[in-house]
């Protein structure tokens, strides 16, 4: 297995961003993209995640995602939810020969009025096809459907979560109710939250664009400098309020750009690029917030 998770401090998972160039993945610049934020301190990455675009790709692209993340870091976690059982079951048995630290996969989605049992059975399924550990992606917000803690218990097999979620109070259920599982917070606005509260770390966008401002979050919080850690949450939250509008998916390739300095290409419609004018506004935006940082 590529790195157990470590339990002496909490981790920083980037949920990649997939970079496109006319419609086609670029995996050099995502394994360039990856290297350089595992250098300025993320531990883990996250393949075909929100963020990563995940619902929108094939099978095939999923499979070349994960492949080219292995080469690149050394610990990785799959998404390989899909709407087809036997497609989510065939990238979970894929993802064992790359030695990932975890499979995980948002329950499924868009269906309303899809039962307890049926989504119990879903996740069941998942553990049974492979021999790595699976995680929930929790992202009620995204998927229509909130699978809470009792839930989780009742399932059994789940070894971690991820949940993006504002209320910190629903992310701390699953430590109460599961002190042995590892739980994260996805939200980009709960970085400091997260840690402050002890949880084992955090999957956020932000670590693919401002990566030295989520560690040194980290730093300021095991210092104990609240101030510290407290104002760079505050200056994410405003790159979110600046880019959010805009479409933040779309945002967080400029937003690349204009922190790293460098092309990750571009997003693939229906997640449409940002136009001229936004991009500019938002440059403007992110120039006062530099200053600051
Ligand atoms: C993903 C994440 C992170 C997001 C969050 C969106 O897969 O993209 O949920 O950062 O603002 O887990």
């Amino acid at each position: 297995m590529a790195g157990q998770p470590s339990r002496s401090r909490m981790d920083i998972i980037a949920p990649v961003i997939t970079p496109f160039r006319g419609g086609r993945i670029d995996l050099e610049a995502y394994a360039d993209h990856i290297k350089n934020i595992v250098r300025k301190g993320v531990d883990v990455v996250f393949v075909a995640g929100t963020t990563g675009l995940g619902p929108a790709l094939t099978a095939e692209e999923k499979k070349a995602l994960l492949e080219a993340a292995s080469s690149a870091a050394k610990r990785v976690i799959f998404h390989v939810a899909s709407l087809r059982l036997e497609e989510a079951v065939e990238l979970a048995k894929y993802a064992e020969r790359f030695g990932v630290e975890a499979v995980a996969s948002v329950p499924p989605y868009y269906f309303p009025r899809i039962s307890e049992r049926q989504i119990a059975r879903y996740f069941r399924d998942l553990c049974a096809a492979t021999s790595a550990p699976l995680y929930l992606y929790n992202y009620p917000a995204a998927t229509g459907k909130d699978v809470g803690a009792p839930l989780v218990k009742e399932i059994g097999c789940i070894r971690g979560v991820k949940d993006t979620n504002e209320e910190i109070a629903h992310t701390l259920a699953y430590k109460r109710l599961m002190p042995e599982i590892r739980v994260y917070n996805g939200a980009d606005s709960l970085i400091f939250a997260s840690m402050a509260v002890g949880l084992d770390g955090v999957v956020v966008s932000a670590a693919n664009y401002l990566p030295e401002a989520v560690s040194a979050i980290r730093e300021a919080v095991a210092a104990g400098d609240v101030d510290k850690a407290r104002r760079l949450q505050f200056l994410i939250n405003e790159v979110l309020d600046a880019s959010r509008p805009l479409g933040y998916f779309a945002a967080v390739y400029e937003l690349v750009k204009l922190f790293q300095g460098y092309d990750v290409g571009e997003p693939r419609p229906p997640i449409y690029p940002l136009e001229a004018a936004e991009r500019t506004k938002l440059a403007a935006a992110v120039e006062k917030i530099k200053e600051r940082i």
